[in-house]
């Protein structure tokens, strides 16, 4: 396996920071989570431009162009001979001294990129849906940091994750601090209710997920579903008709019982269906090629 670090091709082995760069010491620098499928990268100049927005509000430089990280991804995907993948695109401040100061990063900020797979829950849930408890770890308020970028510190998310963990489940739903449902650890949330697809507005501390915008896209163009952008609570989600969860990582996932209620009558619903197969061949028949 080869791992890009830098600008240069290395064995995982040798695909090591200082633990002097600020990411190691204090979660300072971003990431991106993006995906292959069938030899494209799936919507690569959406991630890239996440990534630039994210680097742009903890104003960091990243020391190549857009058009070079593109390349630098497709590079390390040719070189590991992978057509389906999982890609994390890591950028830190890079090597400064013991202290908060990023000025006394003197280094470069440092890219990595990872090309895997990831299994990120058992294939089981795809075809009966998860099962979620709500987290007691609320999501950070946009006031305090924007949940928008995607920073080398998810605590707050691990937490939440800890808690389902705890509970013997692989998920949690979040809620913000005025108690409205946000989103899962990884994951943006839908609700169907009386035929219209919901989803929290990002404002309310969601992250604006590719995947999430790529399913409103689908319902909208290919169901022709009215989708909306809405505040909701729990008890939304336990009187929902169908609910689903998207990400990168998870794709389209049904999710069927929250903290012990069944939604509808516990099986994946025809919306999430007919949304898991419209993404499915969206996600295999679009993209940046990988050659
Ligand atoms: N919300 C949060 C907090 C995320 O981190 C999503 C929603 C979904 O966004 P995308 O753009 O992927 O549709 C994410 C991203 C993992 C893992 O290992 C998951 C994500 C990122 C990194 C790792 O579970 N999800």
């Amino acid at each position: 396996m080869k791992i890009y670090l830098n600008g240069k091709l290395v064995l995982p082995q040798e695909a090591k920071l200082s633990v002097f760069d600020h990411g190691v010491l204090y979660g300072d620098g971003i990431f991106e989570g993006i995906r292959a499928y069938n030899s494209r990268v799936f919507r690569l100049t959406e991630h890239i431009d996440r990534l630039w927005d994210s680097a742009k509000a903890i104003n960091l430089t990243i020391p190549i162009t857009k058009k070079e990280m593109e390349k630098a991804v497709i590079e390390t995907l040719l070189a590991n001979n992978l057509k389906d993948a999982y890609i994390r695109l890591i950028v830190t401040r890079g090597v400064g001294d013991l202290g908060l100061d990023p000025r006394k990063c003197t280094e470069p900020p440092s890219i990595v990129i990872i090309t895997d797979n990831i299994v990120l829950y058992p294939e089981e849930f795809y075809d009966k849906g998860l099962e979620v408890i709500t987290a007691s770890t609320r999501r950070v308020s946009p006031d305090c940091l924007s949940p928008n970028i995607k920073s080398l510190n998810y605590l707050n998310n691990i937490l939440a994750k800890m808690e389902a963990v705890k509970a013997g489940l692989v998920e949690a739903i979040m809620l913000n601090a005025q108690g409205y449902v946000v989103e899962c650890t990884g994951d943006n949330i839908f609700i169907v209710k009386k035929g219209i697809l919901q989803t929290p507005p990002v404002s309310a501390g969601a992250l604006e997920g590719i995947t999430r915008n790529a399913v409103m896209e689908l319902a909208k163009n290919k169901l022709k579903l009215p989708v909306k952008e809405a505040l909701f609570t729990m008890y939304d989600v336990y009187t929902a008709e169908e609910c689903f969860l998207t990400g990168t990582a998870a794709e389209v996932i049904p999710m069927v019982c929250a903290d012990s209620r069944l939604i509808a009558d516990g099986k994946p619903g025809k919306i999430t269906l007919t949304l898991i197969d419209e993404f499915k061949s969206l996600a295999r028949s679009s993209g940046t090629p990988i050659k």
